[in-house]
């Protein structure tokens, strides 16, 4: 209670300041949406939205993905969590997706996406997104919709400035929110000895040009800050990355307080080219650790899971011109570089500016080392020296900025529940709408990239309230579509999100849609337990493992009677769905059984593991309507007690062999 008092106060305070004690909050929600909004955001039954727009689910650790302007929810991805839905971590072929160093992690919060670019351009071939809790990187494949890879980061934790590409994917970077001693000192130190023991760690992760395949190429150790957000530059600045960092006090309790003490924090410039050279003159240290790579193949329908064991690290304090630091008003929270590569825009959760940085000024500054001083060996730019301007009482509490290409960038205000629009050169506000409410991430379709396609600005708040139907304590969060083709923006409509939405990114349909597989040919299936037809099927005992494999096409699951199942087995149920049409998925499902369904792609084999618990009979079916005959899609198993003598049989369309005894009689 006290805390969320003290943070009130700080609002207030900010509020006060720049409004002289008027309401934070817009007086009247209203609809706020003018003339001709409902025909800009209408999509007509049958067409197709122009723009995909991917949407982090926070702590549903799901991807979804709308149609823009619609807000239609087309997909929901699911990347880090598991989903019943389907069958993503149930299913055989999906689990080794979910392993990490701690085993079988379930769950976790997506924060940022970002799409692949080539020559920083949206290519459509890829997204990552960022696992916050148990740090991770994922990279979803667009040609499927599937989460393809998902590699773990060592030495990390709170995975929050992640992940960002570079212009043309070489790499995915991803920096701590939380310093922690590194994973190969004895961590189980005083936690006050921060200071001392705790180190903050960049990891840049390398995308093959061709498969996108990840691995970890190096990482920076630096001095122990919180990692918060981060851009790649653009162009003149490509070499280079930026972060902003808070906690520069270090500290390490009651943040809210201790990690708000300094007039400035940090934007740590990281000049990668540089690093890259240091790593390949061999001045990386291999430190050995642990972490786990899991890799899905579109081939065998299957995830393989690797444990890794060494890292490269470079030592940011005793090899000079990686990192510098730049002084930027108070605890920086979004860090985003504008179309031209030459702007940094730093926004200080509680700064009642936005400072602009120049990357010109930058490199001046450092040739000329026009510094301050140093933090734990990193020089310090003087803030004069590297700014470019401020933007002016733009708001409370700037969260982050995206661009329109055409010389504006559009920031959120937290506090002050609005976003700005203001001009790159003059750093004059040029528009302000409120939002409903209290803003977080804004996303412009290309907007972090060098070519922004300025149609709609997609504002994600946090706090829905008044917007939609109540639906007891919890509301859906509330993204909104402002239509920015004018000089002024204007809101056109609200849609409910999955989860709680941080960063997102759009981009024109065309860009992917025609890339999309419809189907996989089930000649190129190659997972083990594949049944190319129906004269494949099979169950087959070994001691007490038994493996049944099963076709489903419309609509019939075969073999559909199986017996000969006893207590004590381990039955794997490996499903092939035979049809080779778009948009046929079958599902399977068995009463009893402790995981979700299966939901099988056309072409694709997935398998369900099964324990039965009780003797008895047990039918399974189809979850998915896939035909008007689709309740027929069933079947029975029998199990027996263990030491029955219950043959093993299977068939489709004719009656088994009585199996004498157990007939129940009238
Ligand atoms: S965050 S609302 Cu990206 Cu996790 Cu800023
Ligand atoms: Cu297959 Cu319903």
């Amino acid at each position: 209670m006290k805390n969320f008092k003290s943070k009130l106060m700080v609002a207030i305070g900010i509020c006060a300041l720049a409004f002289g004690f008027q309401s934070c909050k817009p007086k009247n929600a209203g609809n706020a949406v003018s003339g001709d909004a409902a025909a800009k955001a209408y999509v007509a039954p049958g067409k197709y939205d122009g723009f995909y727009n991917f949407v982090s689910g926070g702590f549903s650790g799901q991807m979804s993905v709308y149609g823009l302007p619609s807000g239609r929810l087309l997909r929901v991805i699911p990347v880090f969590s598991v989903d019943p839905e389907k069958g993503y971590g149930f299913s055989e072929e999906t689990k080794p997706m979910l392993n990490t160093s701690h085993g079988f992690v379930p769950w976790d919060d997506l924060h940022h996406e970002d799409l692949s670019q080539t020559n920083g351009v949206i290519d459509g071939r890829w997204i990552f997104a960022n696992a916050n809790n148990t740090p991770r990187v994922a990279r979803v494949d667009l040609k499927t919709f599937h989460t393809a890879e998902i590699i773990e980061l060592p030495n990390s934790a709170g995975n929050h400035s992640s992940p960002f590409i570079t212009e043309n994917t070489e790499y995915v970077v991803a920096g701590t929110r939380f310093s922690v001693p590194p994973d190969n000192v004895n961590g189980d130190v005083p936690i006050n000895s921060y200071k001392k023991n705790f180190k903050g760690t960049i990891s840049f992760i390398s995308v093959d040009k061709t498969t996108g395949a990840m691995s970890i190429a190096f990482q920076l150790r630096c001095p122990g800050v919180n990692f918060d957000l981060s851009h790649s530059g653009k162009l003149k600045s490509g070499g280079w990355f930026f972060f902003s960092c808070y906690n520069t006090e270090q500290a390490n309790t009651l943040l809210e307080v201790n990690a708000s003490q300094r007039d400035k924090d940090f934007i740590m410039a990281v000049n990668w080219k540089k690093a890259e050279e240091y790593v390949k003159a061999g001045k990386g240290e291999k430190q050995t650790v642990k972490y786990v790579h899991n890799v899905f193949n579109e081939k065998t329908h299957s995830a393989t899971s690797e444990t890794k064991t060494e890292v490269i690290v470079l030592d940011t304090k005793t090899l000079k011109d990686i990192c510098y630091f730049i002084p930027c008003p108070k605890s920086p929270h979004g860090c985003d570089v504008d179309p031209t590569g030459e702007y940094i825009v730093g926004s200080g959760k509680l700064a009642a500016l936005i400072p602009v940085f120049s990357f010109t000024k930058l490199m001046t500054a450092i040739s000329n080392k026009d510094y301050i001083g140093d933090y734990e060996g990193i020089p310090v730019v003087k803030y004069e020296s590297a700014l470019y301007g401020e933007v002016k009482k733009p708001g409370l509490g700037p969260l982050h900025t995206e661009f329109d290409g055409k010389g504006n960038g559009y920031t959120t205000m937290f506090v002050s529940s609005e976003v700005v629009k203001w001009n790159i050169k003059d750093l004059k506000v040029v528009d302000r709408q409120p939002t409903f409410y209290s803003p977080g991430h804004l996303c412009i379709p290309g907007g972090d990239t060098r070519s922004p396609d300025p149609k709609y600005m997609i504002v994600y708040n946090k706090i829905t309230k008044d917007r939609y139907l109540p639906t007891g304590p919890e509301l859906a969060q509330s993204a909104q579509i402002f239509d920015i083709t004018g000089e002024k923006m204007q809101l056109i409509l609200d849609f409910p999100t999955i989860g709680e939405p941080h960063y997102a990114q759009a981009v024109a349909s065309d860009v992917i849609r025609n890339s999309s597989v419809k189907f996989y040919k089930l000649e190129e299936n190659t997972n083990p337990f594949v049944s190319k037809g129906e004269s494949e099927t099979k169950v087959v005992r070994k001691g007490n493992r038994v493996d049944i494999y099963l076709t489903a096409i419309r609509s019939h699951f075969s073999p559909d009677n199986i017996e000969g199942i006893k207590m004590g087995d381990e039955v794997y149920w490996h499903v092939t769905n035979l049809e080779q049409d778009w948009d046929v998925p079958h599902g399977f499902a068995i009463k009893g059984a402790l995981t979700g369904e299966l939901l099988i792609m056309p072409g694709e084999t997935q398998t369900l593991k099964w324990s039965p618990e009780k003797p008895g009979m047990y039918p399974f079916y189809c979850t998915d309507f896939c035909s008007a005959l689709h309740q027929e899609m069933s079947g029975y198993v029998r199990v027996s007690p263990k030491e029955s003598k219950t043959a093993l049989l299977f068939s489709t369309g004719k009656n088994l062999a009585p199996n004498d005894s157990t007939i129940v009689k009238n």
